[in-house]
């Protein structure tokens, strides 16, 4: 089941990497209305460096609930792209740390915009946030 969980995030995270995850519309009556009980939880990445330079690059992903208390034991997955290019990504399952920190370590080897799709999951939670990062 897990398996067959990643392999369909790891189809998903192609589909977004080749910035071709056209969303089908469908009919409003179609999109469920948004739980109030969904648990949510912030994410946050730095670098290390910081900011992010060729070469070696840690990530560190921080993730806390509403209240500020840190998120341990949860599947942190990263996936990555780079701006107008695809095949150069990659999806990775970031390790926990404790104190809500998880980490990986990934070489960067061409500079510009990089995009980072994180998703957290430990059920009930299951959040992602999308941000970019510049390489210099
Ligand atoms: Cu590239």
């Amino acid at each position: 089941m897990r398996t067959l969980y990643l392999t369909l995030l790891f189809g998903l995270g192609v589909l977004v990497a080749c910035g071709q995850a056209a969303p089908t519309p469908g009919p409003p009556t179609a999109i469920p209305p948004p739980s109030p009980t969904r648990p949510t939880a912030t994410i946050t990445l730095t670098t290390l460096p910081d900011p992010p330079a060729l070469g070696e690059v840690e990530l560190i992903i921080t993730v806390t609930e509403p209240s500020g208390q840190p998120v341990n034991g949860a599947d942190v997955f990263v996936s990555t792209d780079h701006s107008g290019m695809s095949g150069m990504g990659f999806f990775k399952t970031a390790e926990g740390q404790g104190n809500g920190k998880y980490t990986l370590k990934e070489y960067f080897g061409m500079s510009g915009d990089w995009r980072f799709s994180i998703r957290v999951k430990k059920s009930p939670l299951d959040v992602d946030r999308t941000l970019r990062l510049r390489f210099n």
